[in-house]
């Protein structure tokens, strides 16, 4: 349901290795090929990581040269545009189609009409379905360049148009108005993206446009099949469907609908024919993200699909009486369980994200389906986070050692009998030098921050979330600055934390833990006794174009989850291929990222998984561990006190006491730890020529990360399938 693009002219470029000529011509003509590239609008067609990998996958199913489509929304607006107005968040609309989009091609004879409502007779079991109410499903393409142009995949999205574009009896009646609502209801549906990243919202307009999307590209998937073949049996051997997270899981039903309403099979093949065609991948944890629609708006809005379900969840519990998988409860159909009975494979995003997948959520299922779920760990694609967005080391390794690993990421450990050679690691430290440069040249010009290249560069990007743990590093930082100001002249390592990622316009929380970063910002830069150490930045509206600006720059990678929550993270992963070295928790990809890059090459920090239980259940374990830790007092003091909101003392009561009250997420537990690891890094900084080593261990190691090695996992565990020979 969604695809986070980012910019397309630079990756075309690249995979077709034109970025010289490309170069030159420009030259020739007295453009300047930079500017040129940021004129493009940056796609946000997504939240965040989910999205992001979706696209990642695309491009490395193209180089794999694995025919495949993506299907999603043509939402007329992305993700919101964020700015700072007095240190707080505010929306604007992302209005990327407000200019024409040169890459995608308008199919218009490519369109399916999509119902809704209305009632259903049943016929012997199956059953045929009247909606009362239809829109157009309308394709548009864009190609997917991969990695030497040799193959383009198709990403399709739909976007919603009326049936007819006035109810013309309503017209001919002269209500103008009233006529053009059918337009208008239509439109609707594909006009915004949700910007919740983990709540689920439950809202009517989400249900539609989850039904919307997914029952056009179901029938575009069986348009394409019914083309050449004409035998449904066969459908799975011809067609893997992978559902990204529960977003699309109406799938399912829709296409026993299909089968057995429309194509006259039986129930029972219909629903091993879908099965076998559907997989789902698993991309949270948290209770609150986990999808559920009330019955009773299922039922409003897609009739035959909640008999079905109903079925469905009939036919489970006829199966295993004695067991508690129920599809449905408290009134609500659950996603969750419904994808996961649909699907011969279910994935985990991370080995750790995996093993707890079966440990908790779906145990019970699991038990059933012991081989079920199998674990795919997330990658990225080299050819964009690193080739593109870091051209100096992309050259770097290819004068070390060619250019096979931008095919082959792994062969970036033939790097590692570099590391003794003259010269090898002072040039890495060059390329390092020469991306931080740029990027403080940038901060100079595009936001008037000021900072020295020399200081480390310390990042944590994502979207906001009290799970992701920002305020732990807000923390850290106010700390810091406290003890600069205890000691002076002590020896130090100079900083520069930068901060970047939205929060959902509804979540209260997330938004507080902004506003107080900018604050503390705004105290601690004009603080002429610390900012020769310390400063902090927050920038505004992050997405991919930022994260390419950032990535290639940083030294420290900031991945602070409280353990067991972060699925897998894959700015970790980007940010450790471009030689930065990860503080973090044992969480999501981070425990594989260490198991690679050396567990002296990263800074560990944190309870495990298993321990956030243990601390959870005793009663006063943020009372207890803020005792035991008068920094940690200290610094939550500042936010008792109004040190960074003088005006209104009271602003971050709110945070201070969830800290050291509930605390679900330990932040106060995971305090002491952090700081110890925050000292051991800057340790480590003080001494480049072990840094160095250090962030070129995390290059050589990183190349097990390639989005194409997780497809190849994909077509081995889950889908079957090998790539097209040409
Ligand atoms: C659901 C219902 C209603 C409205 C919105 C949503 C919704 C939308 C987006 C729920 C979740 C998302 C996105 C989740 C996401 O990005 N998860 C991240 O996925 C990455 C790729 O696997 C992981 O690396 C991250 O750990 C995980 O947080």
């Amino acid at each position: 349901m969604e695809f986070l693009l980012g910019r397309l002219l630079e990756d075309a470029i690249t995979n077709l290795r034109l970025t010289e000529r490309v170069q030159s011509v420009t030259r020739e003509l007295g453009i300047e090929l930079g500017p040129l590239l940021h004129d493009e609008p940056d796609s946000a067609l997504g939240n965040g990581g989910l999205g992001r990998l979706a696209a990642c996958f695309l491009e490395s199913m193209s180089t794999l040269k694995i025919p495949a489509h993506g299907y999603g929304i043509r939402y007329e607006y992305g993700l919101f545009r964020q700015s700072f107005v007095d240190g707080r968040q505010v929306e604007s609309p992302e209005t990327w189609l407000q200019t024409v989009d040169p890459w995608a091609f308008e199919r218009p004879e490519l369109k399916f009409e999509i119902g809704f409502g209305g009632k259903v007779e049943e016929i012997g079991t199956a059953a045929r379905w009247t909606p009362d109410e239809a829109v157009i499903a309308q394709a548009h393409d864009t190609p997917i360049v991969g990695w030497r142009g040799r193959w383009a995949n198709t990403l399709r999205l739909w976007s919603a148009r009326p049936t007819e574009i006035f109810d013309l009896a309503r017209f001919n009646a002269g209500d103008f108005a009233a006529a053009a609502e059918p337009e208008a209801l239509a439109r609707a549906i594909t006009r915004v993206l949700y910007p919740d990243d983990t709540t689920e919202s439950g809202k009517e307009l989400r249900l539609k446009q989850e039904y919307f999307f997914t029952a056009a590209s179901l029938r575009d998937i069986l348009r394409r099949f019914e083309r050449t073949h004409d035998d449904l049996r066969k459908l799975p051997t011809k067609a893997a469907i992978q559902l990204n997270d529960t977003h699309p899981a109406i799938a399912g039903p829709e296409l026993v609908r299909l089968l057995h309403d429309e194509r006259h099979f039986s129930f029972d093949e219909a629903v091993e024919i879908a099965r076998g065609c559907l997989a789902y991948t698993n991309h949270t944890l948290l209770p609150e993200a986990l999808e559920r629609w009330p019955e009773d708006l299922m039922r409003r809005l897609l009739p035959r699909h909640m008999q079905l379900i109903e079925r469905l969840d009939a036919a489970h519990e006829a199966k295993h009486p004695s067991r508690q998988v129920a599809l449905r409860a408290h009134g609500e159909v659950q996603m969750g369980p419904l994808a996961f009975v649909m699907a011969h494979r279910v994935n985990g995003v991370s080995k750790l994200h995996t093993r707890l997948m079966k440990d908790t959520v779906f145990a019970e299922l699991n038990r059933l389906y012991p081989d079920r779920i199998v674990n795919e760990t997330n990658g990225i694609t080299p050819r964009r986070w690193l080739m593109s967005a870091n051209p100096r080391l992309s050259s770097l390794i290819g004068e070390t050692i060619g250019n096979g690993w931008l095919a082959n990421l792994e062969r970036l450990a033939e790097l590692e009998p570099h590391f003794d050679d003259a010269g090898f690691l002072d040039a890495y430290a060059a390329v390092k030098h020469a991306n931080k440069r740029d990027l403080a040249g940038w901060l100079a010009r595009a936001h008037g921050v000021h900072i020295d290249p020399a200081a480390m560069i310390d990042i944590q990007i994502k979207r906001i979330h009290e799970y992701k743990r920002q305020h732990l590093n807000i923390l850290e930082a106010i700390a810091l600055w406290q003890d600069i100001h205890d000691a002076p002249n002590a020896e130090r390592v100079p900083r520069v934390k930068i901060f970047a990622g939205k929060a959902a316009p509804g979540y209260a929380f997330a938004k507080q833990i902004i506003r107080l970063i900018n604050d503390v910002a705004a105290v601690i830069n004009a603080d002429p006794v610390t900012s020769p150490w310390l400063q902090v930045a927050f920038l505004p509206n992050y997405n991919v174009s930022l994260a390419e600006r950032l990535i290639p720059a940083a030294d420290l990678s900031e991945q602070i989850s409280t353990a067991g929550k972060e699925a897998s993270g894959t700015g970790n992963m980007k940010m450790a291929l471009n030689g930065a070295l990860t503080i973090g928790t044992l969480d999501g990809a981070n425990v594989e990222i260490r198991e690679r890059v050396g567990a002296e090459n990263f800074f560990l920090f944190g309870m495990t998984a298993d321990e956030v239980l243990e601390r959870r259940a005793m009663p006063d374990h943020a009372a207890r561990a803020i005792a035991d830790d008068p920094r940690l007092a200290r610094a939550l003091e500042t936010l008792r006190n109004g040190t960074f909101s003088a005006p209104d003392p009271g602003r971050y009561r709110g945070i201070a006491d969830n800290i050291s009250g509930p605390d679900y997420f330990l932040v106060a537990s995971d305090f002491s730890d952090f700081w110890r690891a925050q000292r051991e890094v800057d340790r480590a900084f003080a001494d480049p020529a072990r840094w160095v080593r250090a962030a070129a261990h995390n290059t050589a190691g990183s190349g097990w990360f390639s989005a194409d090695r997780a497809i190849r996992g994909y077509m081995r565990d889950v889908w079957d399938a090998a790539p097209v020979e040409l």
